[in-house]
């Protein structure tokens, strides 16, 4: 009957393609206990590694005792960088082209430095032995200052580098220093600020805190003695990079490796490094013929893997009185700890910290960036953020309300007087980038809207009138944001790391049947992957899907890839999946033509089938074309369908948003609570609108931790003093606001999808937005600039040092 044929709309629908907020795969697996991570790896005989740290932050260790370990029942091995010295393991390469002592090899230079690794039969084993182990240390001075560990007498942290004038991006300077990394023109920038009608001034600190994911970082090594063959279980962010460096540093040749990524309990940037652990089991299941498994716990998540942020930012920013921006001036003392083991770009050892123009049209701009090694853990990695685009927000969004303040402008119309203007894409930046798409005065202007911008003021205004009549204690903060990101790294020609080029890549093999399996180089860590690559494909070439299977992180079934981290999957594999598609459409519309018996030229694809030009009675559906692609010899066209993709993009991607936070301060407590907060996101086409505000929840709450609480604090000695979640701030749902989301949609000029990445951007923009709300409540006392967190006691400080609680 004829109302039995599905309208288009209903075939549309039955795809649950790009744009339908298709609920997530995964779920089905993860909520009902059917993950399987890394500490749920069972293997016959597996033993269990765990490391003996160092208590002091620098120190000479002298002598190692492992004879007590080893009378431990269970113990099997101690091993020290004196056993993995003869095999060149004691210490690794960094993804920033340092090295890194894998065990403490003659000195420790951080708190929780690796020191021994102690086998045993099981964990308990294992940590039984840590205890029983012995170290005689010799304590040195300890440098915690980034700016102290520059004077001229500051102790020397790496021996190991005595002398060497040049580093892995230019010349050193001083025995602490790393590198100095310039970006724009300096005289231009200086002569600008010379000449403005004003320029304000101001240090802000980007405190370091820690990405800290449900599950910490593990691995599990097999070493098969018969097949020659390593299989490594990992937390791993890019296993295909993993599987390279491992050849690399073992020598183990690349094909008797498979590195596999099970489910990855959040990554957050923290899984993208190599850490001493892995290479402790891979040598531990050699030397035993054992499975190993190492996994670490909570403190030494906090204590030794990857740090994120710890960037003092000078600034200066010039303007005319009008307010319109005309330099930015920008110098960092990037804090990098012990090794420079930042996980960046190799050519960008900042980062992409020259996306600190924001999103504003500044003609001028020079930024210069100094490494210095410091007596605190290495790291330094994108903690939600596309490598160091957290910094860079801040840092602008924070002047602008410096500059606000100083030409006694709302914030709100300094940014709108600034920003680069719709038809000014793409936009080439003054240090170096070349924005793809934007239309920031429509965002703005909806945001503002959206909160109801002049009677929040109005209210405020109020507020603070009743606050001078002693008629209230809270003060109200109205926080603004506008950033714009950068992410999808990206241009093999710009971006590689450790020389590998950062394109990704996907694979989609259609089954006989009409479903069909796809394989990524990306690996999801909690962002819904299967849910959304499935999306793409059943929208490019017609087959729905929940009849598509999504695999990542298996090196020996997937296509070589970077991995996920800078919110870089959906710019680059999400391209790839679209490309791979389009091979296949390409080869299904050979094969319907054959069918239909016409010419190549007059079918054409409608949502599920290719119908013959003029005449779409006569069409044949991908189901039939793919039983077609294994059934029929067709004349010219090879059996099966197919096809992989390696994408290499020809740009980033630039995200961008407006975000709009209200708190409410009580000065007498310190206490801020957020009375709203509305995000704005324009991420380009949204392939799953549910997963995006799922996205944008969790990165705000991450922002708000970062903004109002989480720290990696040392004290002189270089003492960890937030090792625990009792001291490391944790959001739960008694802190998260509500949050109201929004969106605009400007798509990627060159993405084939239009797609922009969405992960990181709430953390990127929420993070200068709490903090700016912190600041405007007591912008009407005088303050222009106090370090986060804000936490309670820093709030009340504040409050205090203002006068407001005589
Ligand atoms: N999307 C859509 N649409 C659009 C975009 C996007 O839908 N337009 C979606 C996708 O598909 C996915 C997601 O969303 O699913 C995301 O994406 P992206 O942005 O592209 O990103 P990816 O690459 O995928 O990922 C990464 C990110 C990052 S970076 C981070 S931090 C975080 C985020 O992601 N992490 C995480 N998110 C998340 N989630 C979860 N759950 N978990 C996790 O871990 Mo780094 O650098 O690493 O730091």
């Amino acid at each position: 009957m004829k109302d039995e044929v599905p309208t288009t709309e209903e075939r549309v629908a039955n795809l649950k393609g790009m744009g339908s907020s298709r609920k997530r795969v995964e779920d089905v697996r993860f909520t009902q206990g059917r993950g399987n991570y890394v500490d749920d790896i069972k293997l016959d005989g597996m033993l269990f590694g765990d490391f003996v740290r160092s208590p002091y932050a620098h120190a000479r260790v002298t002598t190692i005792h492992t004879e007590e370990a080893m009378k431990v029942p269970g113990v099997l091995a101690v091993i020290t960088a004196a056993d993995l010295e003869p095999l060149g393991l004691h210490w690794m390469p960094t993804l920033a082209g340092d090295k890194q002592m894998v065990l403490a090899d003659g000195k420790v230079l951080f708190q929780g430095q690796e020191v021994a690794f102690v086998v045993a039969t099981d964990r308990y084993a294992a940590a039984d032995g840590v205890e029983a182990v012995e170290v005689d240390y010799e304590e040195l001075p300890v440098v915690v200052d980034p700016f102290k560990a520059m004077e001229p007498d500051a102790p020397v942290l790496r021996e190991d580098l005595e002398g060497q004038t040049e580093g892995a991006h230019g010349p050193r300077r001083h025995h602490n220093h790393i590198f100095t990394w310039e970006q724009g023109d300096k005289d231009a920038t200086e002569a600008v600020m010379a000449e403005a009608d004003v320029v304000a001034e101001e240090m802000i600190y980007y405190h370091r805190t820690h990405p800290s994911p449900l599950e910490t970082c593990g691995s599990v090594a097999s070493m098969d003695k018969v097949t020659g063959k390593l299989t490594l279980w990992g937390t791993f962010q890019a296993p295909h990079a993993i599987r390279t460096v491992v050849s690399l540093i073992s020598g183990i040749a690349e094909h008797n490796i498979r590195v596999i990524s099970p489910d990855i309990g959040g990554g957050f940037g923290n899984k993208v490094g190599a850490y001493a652990g892995y290479v402790c089991s891979v040598v531990a299941s050699i030397v035993t013929g054992k499975p190993v498994k190492w996994v670490e716990d909570r403190m030494e998540n906090l204590m030794s893997t990857a740090f994120a942020r710890d960037y003092w930012m000078q600034g200066k920013i010039a303007a005319t009185k009008e307010g319109k921006i005309t330099g930015l001036w920008c110098h960092t003392t990037a804090d990098h700890g012990g090794f420079d083991a930042c996980a960046d770009p190799t050519k960008f050892p900042a980062g992409f910290m020259n996306i600190c123009t924001g999103s504003y049209d500044i003609p001028t701009a020079y930024l210069a960036v100094d490494g210095v090694y410091t007596n605190k853990a290495p790291g330094g990695v994108a903690y939600r953020c596309s490598f160091r685009v957290t910094e860079a927000a801040y840092f602008i969004e924070r002047m602008i309300e410096v500059l606000a303040i100083k030409l006694n402008m709302d914030a709100a119309e300094l940014r709108r007087i600034n920003f680069i203007k719709k038809e000014q894409f793409p936009y080439n930046s003054a240090l170096g980038w070349e924005y793809d798409s934007g239309d920031y005065h429509t965002a703005w202007d909806k945001a503002l809207n959206a909160v109801g911008y002049d009677d929040l003021r109005a209210e405020q205004a109020q507020q603070l009138e009743d606050f001078k009549a002693g008629k209230t204690r809270r003060l109200m903060g109205i926080g603004l944001t506008h950033f714009t990101e950068i992410v999808g790294a990206g241009p093999v020609k710009n971006c590689d790391i450790l020389g590998l080029g950062m394109f990704d890549s996907c694979e989609i093999r259609i089954h006989p049947t009409g479903s069909a399996i796809a394989r990524l180089g990306t690996i999801s860590q909690g962002q819904g992957h299967a849910t959304t690559f499935a999306q793409i494909i059943a929208s490019e070439i017609g087959i729905p899907a929940d009849d598509i299977t999504l695999e990542e992180g298996d090196t020996d079934t997937a296509p070589y890839g970077l991995g996920t981290y800078g919110s870089r999957s959906t710019p680059v594999a999400g391209a790839a999946t679209a490309m791979a598609g389009r091979k296949i459409k390409a080869k299904a519309q050979m094969i319907a033509a054959y069918l239909l018996e016409v010419h190549d030229d007059d079918v054409e694809f409608d949502v599920d089938r290719f119908v013959v030009k003029g005449a779409p009675e006569r069409f044949k559906t991908m189901k039939e074309i793919a039983f077609a692609a294994y059934n029929q010899a067709i004349p010219g066209v090879e059996p099966g369908l197919e096809a992989v993709s390696y994408y290499d993009p020809p740009n980033m991607t630039y995200p961008f948003g407006a975000y709009i936070c209200v708190l409410d301060i009580d000065v007498d407590t310190g206490e801020a609570e957020v009375r709203k907060f509305y995000a704005l996101d324009d991420c380009g086409t949204r392939i799953n609108p549910m997963i995006i505000e799922g996205q944008v929840h969790g990165g705000l709450t991450e922002a708000l931790a970062i903004a109002m609480g989480q720290e990696i604090a040392y004290d002189e000695m270089g003492n960890n003093k937030s090792a625990t979640l009792m001291d490391f701030f944790i959001p739960t749902s008694w802190e998260t606001p509500n949050y109201e989301t929004d969106h605009t949609t400007t798509p990627s000029p060159h993405h084939p999808i239009g797609a922009k990445g969405v992960g990181e951007s709430p953390n990127v923009g929420g993070v200068p937005c709490f903090s700016n709300a912190v600041h405007d409540a007591f912008r009407p006392f005088g303050l222009t600039q106090s370090h986060m967190p804000h936490d309670h006691w820093r709030i009340w400080k504040t409050a205090n040092g203002l006068g407001l609680h005589s």
